[in-house]
């Protein structure tokens, strides 16, 4: 399948995160882009779209604060990455701080996701990866592997969060809205709820979320993710949201994988786009579901079968040492 990707995605590597109390290596390493790189034998450079189909999605003060906010940090005196410690549950809102601590606490909603300093490079080629494979799709190629990272499915319009920064899924979406399709359906098959996504296009009729995930009452976004969860105004009826208990395995995701194309074809889509992360996996270290390997594939024929343009974003996965076999078994699902 046709991949895209950019040496410039190499350039964000956050050191830590903080998890469970504690300050650990960053779970979205450097080690995820040699293991996918090295079975995605047709990678593509992409093309640069430039910001205006970022612009689209993204809040403008929060796409210049991603620009300078680890310069800001450095000259604040501050080491490392740049991390938020305050988080305005209520009032948000610009009040033009001249503290790099209060913008990060206004634009970031946990403290999984640093700014380093090579991460606006980064997602700001991840987005473009992600426009071109939308682009190869566009024109007439039945589906494209868009090689994002970091991950964009936890990214608002306005947010970051998640190890996401911007959303790629929902820049394609848009993209594709702006260039001809009427209806655009979301698949997000990451073990996390794709929040920011649902986010985004809550009040949108044109736009399906759908997403299968760990049930949120035990696992991280937490806030997001429930099943009550259908939409608002315009978009009511156009979010699906189906949780899944920690431990489910290829058996039970696929039934509710069948519920989901369902809703997707009944939605006649234009265009499909599939935030896939490799999570899901037995053996993710910060994930609790069991599928293995070889059933990706099976995952991937599913999807495939609805016989619609196709556009796979990458999220997560983070078992490193099975996440080359993890992707190409998902890739082959599509005939390869
Ligand atoms: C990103 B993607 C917070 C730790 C919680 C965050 C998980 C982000 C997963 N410090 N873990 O959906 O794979
Ligand atoms: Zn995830």
């Amino acid at each position: 399948m046709k991949a895209f990707f950019s040496e410039h995605q190499s350039k964000h590597a956050p050191a830590l995160e903080l998890q469970n109390g504690e300050l650990v290596p960053h779970a979205e390493s450097q080690a995820r882009v040699e293991a996918i790189k090295a079975v995605l034998p047709d990678l593509s450079v992409p093309q640069d779209f430039g910001l205006d189909p970022i612009l689209a999605v993204h809040d403008a003060g929060y796409v210049t604060f991603l620009q300078r906010a680890h310069a800001d940090w450095v000259a604040a005196g501050r080491p490392g990455d740049a991390f938020p410690y305050v988080f305005p549950i209520r009032g948000r809102r610009p009040l033009g701080f001249k503290r790099i601590d209060a913008e990060l606490g206004q634009y970031a909603y946990d403290c999984g996701t640093p700014v380093a300093a090579g991460t606006w490079e980064t997602v700001y080629w991840s987005a473009q990866s992600a426009l071109s494979a939308l682009e190869y799709v566009w024109g007439g190629a039945r589906q494209a592997f868009a090689f994002c990272r970091p991950p964009g499915h936890h990214a608002g319009r306005d947010y970051m969060g998640g190890y996401s920064y911007l959303n790629h899924a929902a820049i394609c979406a848009e993209q594709a809205l702006t260039h001809g399709a009427s209806r655009v359906a979301i698949l997000d098959v990451d073990y996390h709820h794709g929040n920011g996504t649902q986010d985004i296009f809550y009040e949108r009729a044109e736009v399906l979320t759908i997403s299968l995930h760990a049930d949120p009452a035990t696992d991280y976004p937490f806030y997001w993710g429930h099943a009550d969860e259908t939409g608002a105004g315009a978009g009511a009826g156009a979010a699906l949201n189906l949780p899944m208990p920690r431990g489910t395995g290829w058996a039970a995701y696929q039934i509710k994988m069948a519920e989901a194309l369902e809703r997707v074809q009944a939605f006649d889509p234009d265009l499909l786009i599939v935030p896939f992360g490799a999570d899901t996996y037995a053996g993710d270290p910060i994930s609790f579901f069991s599928i293995e390997t070889a059933e990706y594939t099976d995952m991937a024929a599913m999807i495939a079968a609805l016989d619609l343009p196709t556009l796979i974003c990458m999220e997560g996965g983070y078992a490193v040492e099975a996440l080359g076999a993890n992707v190409s078994a998902f890739v082959d699902g599509f005939g390869g």
